[in-house]
């Protein structure tokens, strides 16, 4: 039997098969979770409704949910709850800026609107999908779960407002476990090292940054959304019962290495 069997979560931000969401998903199926998802839009109704049928879940357990309105994550929980008695957990894996935020010197690119939507979409609703699923998980002993990337602690190149919008994020991951860990949730984080995702296609120089990073960790190679699902899958199973506040890095241990051992190229 797997080991979130008799679980119940819902996963937010499965876009293509190449999401973190749906390597997460893909662990949490096998360890016998049962799985309800959201889309973002019409767009990508049918490739969360078929990657939810890959899951064993129909669409009566999929929900359209822009994470900027308060009245879709409302009406996420209330059609869940017709569904199900209760929630061990949600899967926040969204984070989005203005395309224009992450191309150029922060301080030439930096806008006001920019900001805001950088930390509404990437920050603030994981604190809003938290408030609106803590009816469902009461008395659980419920996890939830966040993506994020070391560029909230460290510069990168363009990465820019979602630097900030992550770092205010990680924040979130602690004030929401302080203020859930006495009902019994647990609140984490996992900062994943960079992967090719819808997310990240359009970024320039992406190749090179995977390559970099690639040679710069002590792994000497990239992580996979595999790899993060499992350590997902584990995070919000009763086997980390006692982490809570924690940011859990996936990345090959890139960012504990300051200066790289090899250059991109070098072979071992
Ligand atoms: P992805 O493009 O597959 O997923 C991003 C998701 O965000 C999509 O499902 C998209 O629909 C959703 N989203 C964006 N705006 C939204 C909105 N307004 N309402 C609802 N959903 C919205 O890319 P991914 O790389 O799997 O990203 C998932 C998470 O992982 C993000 O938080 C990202 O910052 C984080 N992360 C990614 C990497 C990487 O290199 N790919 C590394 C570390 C952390
Ligand atoms: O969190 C991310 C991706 C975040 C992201 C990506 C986009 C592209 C399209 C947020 N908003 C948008 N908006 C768009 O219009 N990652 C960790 C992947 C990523 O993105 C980068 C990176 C890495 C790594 C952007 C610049 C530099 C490095």
């Amino acid at each position: 039997m797997g080991f979130l069997a008799g679980k119940r979560f819902l996963i937010v931000g499965v876009a293509s098969d190449r999401s973190i969401a749906t390597g997460i998903a893909e662990a949490m199926h096998r360890e016998g979770a049962e799985l309800a998802f959201t889309y973002q839009n019409d767009k990508l109704k049918s490739r969360v409704l078929k990657a939810a049928e890959r899951y064993g879940s129909n669409e009566a357990l999929c929900f359209p949910c822009d994470v900027a309105s308060d009245e879709q994550i409302q009406q996420v929980f209330e059609g869940l709850g017709k569904q199900w008695d209760g929630l061990d957990g949600v899967v926040h894996a969204v984070g989005f800026a203005p395309g224009n935020e992450l191309d150029g010197n922060f301080a030439d690119v930096a806008t006001r609107e920019g900001f805001r939507i950088a930390h509404e979409i990437s920050s603030y609703s994981f604190v809003a999908l938290a408030q609106a699923a803590r009816p469902l998980m009461k008395g659980r002993n419920g996890a939830l779960l966040t993506l994020t990337y070391h560029a909230s602690r460290q510069t990168v190149p363009n990465y820019n407002v979602m630097g900030l919008a992550k770092a205010s994020l990680e924040a979130s991951v602690r004030y929401l476990a302080s203020s859930l860990g006495p009902e019994g949730t647990r609140v984490n984080g996992i900062s994943a090292g960079p992967i090719r995702t819808l997310a990240a296609s359009g970024i320039k120089k992406f190749r090179s940054m995977l390559d970099y990073n690639a040679a710069k960790a002590p792994l000497r190679r990239n992580v996979t959304i595999e790899e993060v699902g499992n350590t997902a899958a584990f995070l919000c199973s009763d086997l980390a019962s006692g982490i809570s506040s924690e940011i859990t890095y996936v990345d090959g241990g890139a960012a504990t290495v300051s200066m790289p051992f090899e250059e991109p190229g070098e072979e071992s």
